[in-house]
């Protein structure tokens, strides 16, 4: 049966799998992931029960879990998606029982191959939902009582299983229950202890059954608990390496947990980069008026370009990819909408990709981050970098260069020129959305001369050559 007849392909503006940016196909750096937990939703909220118009039909009717399924992997193929993504219990009809949920996916578990094998559309990463269960209402990993540790072990073991099983490339664990509502009636410290202590067993068991895709953490600051102990990179990193983890696991980053912990999405890609933590994205964007998680598809440019900056400086996030944790507002309750999302979620990306590689050709920052840090490349800064220096020889060195002056950071000039990068039309000839190289841009100055801009004097039509700036002679000027 065909759930979609009305949907042919995707109709993307930027996205074209083929097309190489950055010396990569754009499928290649995005590898983007269908999340089935939301493709399935209902559209519920506290408040109001479901709006969803869907082709499957109503969550209550029987075999609805086989055409979700069946519905699911001909969307993805439709609109060229080449991943999933998904819990255990996404796929299961609801128990509390753990021994039937591992009885329950082994017979989902066929359904699921032969919709890849038809599809082509492949596993981005299985998890456990380590959440839902209402014997998870103090944790699972890190609940006091060992018998939910456990359970929460068993899903995890019986996920590996599967994931191994469906080729799988990466395993995630989103610890959302670890954490605490109250000190009052927690051990904090146990509390890690036992997170840490689940990781290792993680890991053992992964490595045991020769799972070789990689295993990540997903942080996130608060939401179910109050307080959720790996709130973000910068916590994960701690106690990756506390617990010896480091190699082990990577981060799962996604967007809008970023925000919650007012961190940018950039911040915990580029920490994560830096300490070689950046495994997989789960891409979605909150909303900066509202306090909790929205999971709304991205749509916003200027956090898809910072991270797909990211994601190029990384050399890409293979075996992870750009997993869709996101859903449709519960106003966009056509079927019609889920390919309009996917669409602008996935043009947002790879838009994201296009400036990103014009930036990263031009070395646009890079060169201006180099000139700013190049004092320790040579001398005392040398020293000091290679943590070789005393207090002593400073002391000497700031009685020399006393009355040093730092040179502005040019914040609004990068921000400027960032924005130009966003902005620019492309020149007539050149393929659609693709920026020129700042020698081309050099020599035909066409992002400012598409349009005349009066109040600064520039006119259409005509080389600006003071407008044709490079930002290291700016930056030695
Ligand atoms: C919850 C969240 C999860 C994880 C997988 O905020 O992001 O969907 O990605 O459990
Ligand atoms: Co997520």
């Amino acid at each position: 049966m065909e759930y979609f007849p009305d949907i042919k392909k995707g109709k993307f503006r930027y996205y074209d799998p083929e097309k190489v940016v950055a010396g990569k196909k754009m499928k290649d750096w995005t590898r983007f992931s269908l999340a089935l937990w939301h493709f399935f939703g209902e559209g519920t909220d506290m408040f109001g029960s479901g709006t969803m118009i869907r082709p499957w039909g109503s969550a209550t009717e029987q075999n609805t879990l086989k055409k979700e399924i069946e519905a699911a992997f001909e969307f993805a193929k439709k609109l060229s998606i080449d991943y999933y993504a998904f819990h255990d219990l996404d796929v299961i009809p609801p128990t509390e029982k753990v021994s039937v949920i591992e009885k329950s996916l082994d017979q989902v578990v066929p359904l699921l191959k032969s919709e890849m094998e038809k599809s082509g559309v492949k596993l981005l990463w299985g998890t456990a939902n380590l959440f839902r269960d209402p014997t998870y209402v103090h944790g699972a990993a890190t609940s006091p009582y060992p018998e939910v540790f456990a359970r929460a072990a068993t899903q995890v073991k019986k996920m590996l299983d599967v994931t191994l099983e469906l080729g799988g490339e990466d395993f995630v664990i989103w610890p959302g229950r670890e954490g605490y509502d109250t000190l009052l009636n927690t051990d904090m410290k146990k509390g890690i202890e036992l997170f840490g202590s689940f990781l290792s067993a993680v890991a053992d068991y992964a490595s045991e059954i020769g799972f070789k895709g990689q295993l990540l953490v997903e942080p996130k600051p608060m939401e179910p608990m109050k307080f959720i102990y790996v709130a973000d990179v910068m916590s994960l990193w701690a106690l990756l390496q506390h617990y010896g983890l480091t190699g082990k696991f990577k981060a799962n980053i996604e967007a809008n947990h970023a925000t919650l912990a007012n961190r940018s999405f950039q911040h915990e890609l580029h920490l994560a980069r830096s300490f070689g933590l950046l495994g997989s994205i789960d891409i979605n964007q909150g909303d900066y008026l509202v306090g909790w998680d929205l999971d709304r598809f991205p749509t916003d440019l200027y956090d898809s370009t910072l991270a797909a900056y990211e994601v190029i400086e990384n050399g890409g996030i293979a075996p992870g990819g750009f997993n869709f944790d996101a859903k449709v507002r519960r106003g966009s309750f056509e079927p019609v909408d889920l390919a309009y999302a996917y669409q602008a979620g996935m043009d947002t990306v790879a838009r994201g990709f296009e400036v990103a590689a014009a930036l990263k050709k031009d070395r646009v920052f890079e060169e201006f981050v180099e000139e700013r840090y190049s004092g320790y490349s040579s001398g005392i800064g040398k020293k000091i970098s290679e943590g070789k220096v005393t207090l002593k020889e400073l002391r000497d060195y700031a009685l020399n260069t006393e009355g040093f002056k730092p040179k502005s950071g040019r914040q609004e000039y990068l921000e400027d020129l960032l924005n130009a990068y966003l902005t620019s039309t492309p020149p007539r000839g050149a393929s659609p959305g693709v920026l020129p190289s700042r020698r081309d841009r050099e020599a035909t100055c066409f992002c400012v001369l598409e349009m005349e801009i009066p109040w600064i004097g520039l006119k259409a039509g005509k080389p600006q050559v003071d407008f044709c700036f490079s930002p290291r002679e700016e930056a030695r000027e």
